[in-house]
């Protein structure tokens, strides 16, 4: 018998189900581009800078470029990527990402692309949002909600980042 007690449970449960799609559907657009689930990492104590990354789409035709990202909590917005040099892990400013035609770029997945933020205004924790604007070559401009989260497990690209923030002569976890 379906008691209500049990139907409260279901509803409930639907509830979480769609609660946890909304996480997923955490997205942007922008002409032929999808930019998905923008996040950030907590800043540290006494370090007012963050890194954020997310994915982009280009379901369109042409291929495109992100030529810049800016945030009003930082005083200063790069797009970066880090390399070994000499056995340090180190971080460096580059002009773009390509986004080609037809593919996906997903920063920190299997790269070590971010967005830089230096100078944050104040401390990010995880719960936090803030707006972050994108542009692309083609697409255009596009503001973006990034949430702050807490780092998923070590070894992924945001705790290699805050390693190499923290210890930066120190060689590189591998
Ligand atoms: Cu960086």
């Amino acid at each position: 018998m379906f008691t209500f007690q049990r139907w409260k449970t279901a509803l409930l449960g639907s509830f979480f189900l769609a609660a946890a799609a909304a996480v997923q559907a955490h997205g942007f657009n922008v002409g032929d581009l999808a930019i998905s689930h923008p996040h950030a990492r907590p800043s540290l104590p006494g370090v007012p800078n963050t890194a954020a990354w997310f994915g982009v789409q280009n379901q369109g035709k042409t291929d495109d470029r992100l030529i810049s990202a800016r945030a009003a909590i930082a005083s200063r917005t790069e797009i970066h990527d880090m390399k070994i040099e000499n056995d340090i892990m180190r971080m460096f400013q580059v002009e773009g990402i390509d986004i080609p035609a037809g593919q996906s770029i997903k920063l920190g997945d299997g790269n070590k692309l971010h967005i830089m933020l230096f100078g944050l205004q104040q401390p990010l924790s995880v719960g936090d949002k803030f707006p972050l604007t994108l542009q692309f070559e083609k697409a255009g401009t596009v503001d973006v909600e990034v949430w702050v989260e807490a780092p998923r497990k070590s070894g992924d690209a945001a705790a290699e980042h805050d390693h190499h923030q923290h210890n930066d002569t120190a060689p590189a976890a591998q």
